[in-house]
């Protein structure tokens, strides 16, 4: 499977291409737009919130709502679309892609970076990742997110207050939030290639989120501080239930592979670049001390980082499920699922 998104944050709006969605999916766009909702949510996101009110158009890849597998392609069109309009921004965010895009492109204006560098973009992966769940469903697989902490507070309250106290600072904070997928089968990726590792692919999916700067799988850096016999999830067999365990340290992944138990892995979001109390920056034609830009934004998106991250994931084990069980159509990869289902029975 294969995707590709486009879009400016204040151009006429996000599209998506899904390639590789097996034919015999039924696709239902109130999901996609349900999903698109929850990444709209959370305390602490900006005045960007209230002005759109994304929903998801499916131009290609349907015929009376199911998968034909050819290409899928999704439209999300932005309210404001004034990407011809807006001021020039001439001071770059430490934090933001701004300097490096501006330097890397040879643009003459900062706003030619940011447009596409906007975590706008995270619709498009939303709206992907909200197919490819409708996908995993059909197998019984479920995918969700919680935050587990925010500036390092972990009870609702001083998250919360956490928050409030960064508004009142015009400040911005970040934190990190979990991802769960349930009903996983044995054998999704494989230890035979660096890139063909679930934990790779997850954790690649997960870094490209914007304002992600780590991932962890299970325990993750857990691991560094203990013994092997304290960290390693014992084996065992049971007549009714077959091989299972009793701890989940792995996350559900050993040597690249999915091992049946539920995926588990975290990330951490910095906390967002524009600061409305702005850091030293310089001006970008005359390199003379400045503040960087104060562009609208929001002061925490933990939240909606964590749906954008079940997304992320679903693609990535939509990705890792076709590769293992075949990609023509549902039909055929239900039964290629209920044969191997017997066969390691
Ligand atoms: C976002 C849209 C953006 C920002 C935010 C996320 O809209 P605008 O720039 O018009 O306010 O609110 O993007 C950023 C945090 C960023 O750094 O670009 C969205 O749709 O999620």
């Amino acid at each position: 499977m294969r995707i590709l998104t486009a879009g400016e944050s204040h151009g006429r709006g996000l599209v998506a291409i899904i390639d590789g969605m097996p034919a015999g999916l039924k696709v239902k766009t109130d999901f996609i737009n349900e999903e698109l909702r929850r990444r709209q949510m959370g305390f602490g996101r900006g005045k960007r919130m209230q002005i759109e009110n994304d929903k998801a158009q499916i131009i290609s890849g349907l015929k009376g709502g199911v998968t034909l597998g050819s290409p899928i392609s999704l439209l999300i069109e932005n309210k404001d679309c004034s990407i011809e309009t807006l001021h020039k921004v001439v001071s770059p965010r430490p934090g933001h892609a701004d300097l490096a895009g501006f330097l890397k492109y040879g643009f003459s204006d900062i706003r030619e970076v940011l447009e596409r560098a906007s975590a706008r973009s995270t619709a498009a992966t939303v709206g992907c990742g909200a197919i490819a769940k409708l996908f995993l469903r059909e197998f019984k697989i479920d995918i969700g997110s919680m935050v587990v902490s925010i500036g390092g507070e972990v009870s609702h309250e001083a998250k919360m207050d956490k928050i409030r106290e960064a508004l009142e600072k015009n400040d911005t904070v970040g934190g990190v939030f979990e991802i769960r997928a349930a009903g996983v089968p044995v054998g999704l990726g494989s230890y035979v290639q660096p890139d063909r590792r679930l934990d790779s692919k997850l954790a690649a999916a997960l870094m490209a989120i914007p304002g992600v700067k780590g991932v962890e799988v299970g325990l993750g850096f857990g691991y560094a501080q203990r013994f092997g016999s304290e960290v390693h999830d014992p084996i065992y067999y049971e007549k009714r239930k077959g091989i299972v365990r009793t701890t989940n340290n792995a996350g559900g992944i050993e040597g690249g592979i999915s091992n049946g138990e539920d995926i588990v892995i975290r990330a951490c979001m910095k906390p967002i670049a524009t600061l409305l109390k702005p850091l030293d920056s310089i001006n970008i034609s005359s390199r003379r001390k400045a503040k960087a830009a104060v562009e609208r934004s929001d002061i925490c998106a933990v939240e909606s980082a964590g749906v954008v991250g079940e997304a992320a994931v679903a693609q990535a084990l939509a990705d890792a499920f076709l590769e293992k069980f075949g990609s023509d159509n549902m039909a055929d990869i239900k039964a290629a699922v209920a044969h191997y289902l017997s066969r390691i029975k």
